[in-house]
């Protein structure tokens, strides 16, 4: 039979299965240990149900269309970056979560939550991100302001919520579409932390499939040639073709019109201080690669 991975606890995977719409409670394969497959949420695998009492088997999985490394999961189409209005979001950590989808073949969009502590965040990352196509949503979870739009925009997609702790992902998919996740409060009475969502998980709702993941603050950009990441920019490729430089990084080379286009305004300064950053970064992973 086939399914999909809705969530897993230690060697134990939960799956949704495509034939009997049923949850089936699996270990993997010894063979796909031997292959270093490990299963991730959001996977799309074969299998075999238990006899009786006997749990069953993940047999295969297979081929993925989308992956990311963190959060753990596969298969999205989007990944849904969500951030608090207040207090000021880590807009590096947003970059860098915005190259990974890229990487790993997921739309990334981005929605501004908490709307109604006021701010106007989302107004302000739209310019930053102007001409990269970044879909910029504003919503409260508490006050449900900007909810249906942002669930038509999930319609018929799989979605990944994904951010740092705190900024409402739970929320707003209880929200969303009624469920009743873990939110994190002031009332509760063992602080096991900031982070209330421990694991990935994902949940079929309203003929849709959308996952919730815990939240992180540090992400290391995974290994790759300058250029590369460069090219992962695409409102600096549009402009790629007119610098002085072939190819250009956009760092500081003389006639860079990348450069110029931030000088005179049309597009982000802080974008592109972030991604001089990030450059830097990139280079020097990539000068020690053979260590
Ligand atoms: N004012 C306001 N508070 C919100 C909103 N959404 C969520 N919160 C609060 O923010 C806190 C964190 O919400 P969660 O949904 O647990 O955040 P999370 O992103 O899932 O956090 P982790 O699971 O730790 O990654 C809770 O106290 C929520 O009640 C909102 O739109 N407005
Ligand atoms: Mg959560
Ligand atoms: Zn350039």
């Amino acid at each position: 039979m086939t399914g999909s991975i809705m969530r897993g606890i230690g060697s134990f995977y939960t799956v949704l299965c495509d034939e009997d719409g049923q949850e089936y409670t699996l270990r993997a394969q010894k063979k796909l240990r031997h292959q270093k497959m490990t299963p991730m949420v959001g996977d799309r695998v074969r299998f075999s149900p238990g006899q009786g009492e006997e749990n069953g088997w993940l047999e295969e999985i297979l081929p993925r269309k989308s992956v990311i490394e963190r959060p753990s999961v596969a298969n999205a189409d989007m990944l849904m970056l969500v951030v608090a209005s207040v207090p000021q979001p880590d807009m590096m950590l947003i970059d860098k979560l915005i190259l990974c989808a890229a990487k790993g073949g997921m739309t990334p969009a981005l929605c501004v939550n908490k709307i109604d502590l006021g701010g106007d965040l989302a107004e302000e990352i739209r310019a930053e991100y102007a001409g990269t196509q970044l879909r910029v949503f504003a919503a409260s979870a508490l006050t449900g302001e900007g909810v249906e739009t942002l669930r038509e925009a999930m319609r018929g997609k799989v979605t990944c919520l994904a951010g740092q702790s705190a900024v409402g992902k739970s929320s707003l998919l209880n929200a969303l579409f009624g469920l009743e996740l873990e939110t994190g409060g002031l009332s509760r009475k063992t602080d096991r932390g900031r982070h209330t969502t421990r694991r990935s998980e994902m949940m079929a709702v309203d003929g849709m499939l959308v996952l919730d993941t815990p939240g992180f603050s540090l992400l290391e950009l995974e290994s790759m040639e300058p250029q590369d990441f460069a090219e992962l920019y695409p409102e600096y490729n549009a402009l790629a073709g007119a610098c002085r430089f072939q190819p250009c990084l956009h760092d500081r080379e003389p006639g860079c019109a990348v450069h110029a286009a931030v000088d005179a305004g049309g597009l982000s300064a802080v974008r592109w201080m972030r991604y001089r950053e990030l450059l830097a970064e990139v280079r020097e992973n990539w000068k020690g690669r053979y260590i």
